[in-house]
């Protein structure tokens, strides 16, 4: 039988380098012959791209509930795991995906406050039994984060996201909401993201050498 690929998510808050650190992973496993797929959430295909824009919109004419926002996410979530995810993983590729569900977990479970058991409930409906074979946590305090992401948009002169102007209690919750999934699965790598990045890039290798070593 064919050798499915592997499935690494990144997570973690607001500007602390997740675009970055996944293309950077992406070139180092490319030099090593592994054929990669990047990809994000929510997006990575047409229609949930979609819904990405108006999920990140900063302006409706009307607020957006915030189970209208959850259902949206898993949403673009089905159509990106049948259309991209799941096809790739079957021809052997690895997916490095920005943010999937632990997101949700922490953004609309602990961010927003909606019940964690109807996210589990979705969860399983969506993903059935497909989990990330690891999860690199990029860790950093809130305010680098945010001052990156601030320098980031500036630099390229883009707007801010809705979910951006969210207050900072809201982004100490989601903080949080990662940590306890990190400290929950063993899936997760935590990284120490307000290093230079360089250091950051070093404590990746170390993990991407690990799960090339299980690959065998
Ligand atoms: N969302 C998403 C939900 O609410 N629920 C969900 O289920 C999902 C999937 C998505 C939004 O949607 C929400 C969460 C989000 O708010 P996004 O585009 O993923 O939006 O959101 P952001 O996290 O805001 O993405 P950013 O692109 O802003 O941040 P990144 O990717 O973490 O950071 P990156 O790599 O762009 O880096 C930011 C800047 O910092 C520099 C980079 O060069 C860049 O300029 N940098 C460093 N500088 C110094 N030292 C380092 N170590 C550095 N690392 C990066």
């Amino acid at each position: 039988m064919k050798n499915q690929g592997k499935f690494i998510t990144f997570e973690g808050g607001e500007g602390v380098g997740k675009s970055t650190n996944i293309q950077f992973a992406a070139e180092w496993l490319k030099a090593r012959n592994i054929d990669v797929v990047v990809t994000r959430e929510p997006g990575g295909t047409q229609i949930a791209e979609t819904i990405r824009n108006q999920l990140l919109k900063a302006h409706h004419d009307e607020p957006m509930s915030d189970l209208a926002e959850l259902l949206l996410v898993f949403a673009a979530r089905a159509q990106h795991l049948q259309a991209l995810i799941e096809p790739a993983l079957a021809a052997g590729k690895w997916v490095l995906c920005d943010r999937f569900t632990d997101s949700t977990l922490a953004y609309q479970g602990y961010g927003r406050g909606l019940d964690t058991a109807v996210i589990l409930n979705l969860k399983a409906l969506v993903q059935k039994d497909l989990e990330p074979h690891c999860t690199f946590l990029l860790e950093a305090p809130l305010e680098l984060g945010m001052s990156r992401a601030r320098g980031r948009a500036d630099d390229a002169g883009e707007q801010v996201d809705r979910f951006e102007t969210e207050k900072l209690d809201f982004f100490r919750k989601v903080q949080q909401g990662f940590s306890d999934l990190a400290n929950q699965h063993k899936r997760f790598a935590r990284i120490d993201a307000s290093l230079p990045l360089t250091d950051v890039q070093q404590q990746i290798e170390q993990q991407l050498s690990r799960l090339m070593e299980q690959q065998g």
